[in-house]
């Protein structure tokens, strides 16, 4: 039997557990970027999962090794260290709160903003505790997988026949995009495993808001994905590649060609869990609604038009599972 302390219960208290699944998705659709048939393959991928594989990436293993390497001395600082960096509205260190209406989940985190901007104001950084070598990191790799994303919204853009073919990459690369950066640890859990066989929730399901997001994590599993039937599988970890999710806002540029990939992390009860996620969004002022260069003759948007500031409103009084988009469909 195992004895858990009652003061261990209580951390556990609001953090919802799930069925171990034997699901595993063997089938992730892989997409090797220097393949003349990545287009057709990410296109299908995108339409049929909102999600797939990236490899022969480009991006060097040097800059997630790095930045790996600080992002778990910054966790594995003493707890009262870390609070210096919280909390994260809108950017800084969290601990298992989610979001600002309740959510919970087996994760601690660190938010940033990519727009120079809100990185640092008067030469100081806006996140406190957080070393000049970090935010290098931090922006070297950013960067990298911006350069990425552009580089995989351009193919999309080909191959949907979209015109001009940087429309999608440039809400990426304009000085005003509203991209974020997350770190997110999930510490393992033995204790609350074994008393309940089933898995600890460290990132609940959801829909990423924005257009695109790009995920790498160490080799520690975690990450599921819904399929169409609503049937979770889970993705086998590959600390080499990257992971790729629709986003809401592409569903509604494609006019629901697209569907944004829902997803969560379940923790591991051996080993951490370290994921770095770029999430790709627009600048607030930017009217959200079907490309025009892909509706066929008389297609109907889904949507109600609205701003990408609009969206990034309403979905922060969502809870963090909400089918956000459904507040804006017609
Ligand atoms: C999900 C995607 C990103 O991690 C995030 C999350 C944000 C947060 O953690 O503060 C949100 C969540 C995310 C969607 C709905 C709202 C906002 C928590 C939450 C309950 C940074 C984002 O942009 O949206």
């Amino acid at each position: 039997m195992v004895i858990v302390s009652q003061p261990v219960l209580e951390n556990f208290a609001n953090i919802k557990t799930c069925k171990p699944t034997s699901n595993i998705f063997t089938e992730i659709p892989t997409v090797d970027l220097s393949d003349p048939d990545a287009k057709t393959l990410i296109v299908e991928a995108c339409k049929e999962f909102g999600f797939f594989k990236l490899i022969n990436h480009g991006v060097p293993m040097e800059f997630m090794d790095r930045l790996e390497d600080d992002a778990m001395k910054f966790f594995n600082l003493p707890q009262p260290e870390k609070e210096k960096s919280g909390p994260p509205n809108p950017f800084g260190y969290g601990n298992k709160k989610i979001g600002p209406n309740g959510d919970v989940g087996w994760v601690e985190y660190l938010l940033f903003s990519t727009n120079p901007e809100l990185f640092s104001q008067n030469g100081k950084f806006i996140i406190p505790g957080i070393s000049e070598s970090f935010w290098c990191f931090v922006n070297e790799y950013v960067s990298a997988v911006r350069n990425m994303a552009c580089e995989v919204l351009e193919i999309i853009a080909d191959e949907l026949g979209i015109r001009p073919r940087n429309i999608l990459s440039r809400l990426l690369r304009d000085e005003k995009s509203d991209s974020c950066f997350r770190l997110n640890h999930y510490p393992p859990c033995p204790e609350l495993q074994a008393l309940r066989g089933r898995n600890l929730i460290g990132f609940g399901d959801h829909t990423d808001p924005q257009i695109i997001s790009i995920v790498r994590s160490n080799n520690t599993s975690g990450l599921q994905i819904a399929l169409k039937d609503g049937t979770w599988v889970s993705v086998p970890s590959d600390h080499s590649s990257f992971f790729i999710n629709v986003g809401d806002t592409l569903q509604v540029l494609t006019n629901g060609r697209f569907r944004s990939v829902r997803h969560r992390v379940l923790a591991d009860c051996l080993n951490s869990r370290i994921s770095m996620i770029f999430f790709g969004g627009p600048p607030l002022t930017e009217k959200i609604t079907p490309l025009s260069s892909i509706m066929e003759q008389g297609e109907e948007s889904l949507y109600n038009e609205f701003t990408w500031y609009d969206y990034k409103k309403s979905s922060y009084k969502t809870r963090l599972s909400d089918n956000r988009l459904g507040l804006f469909e017609k």
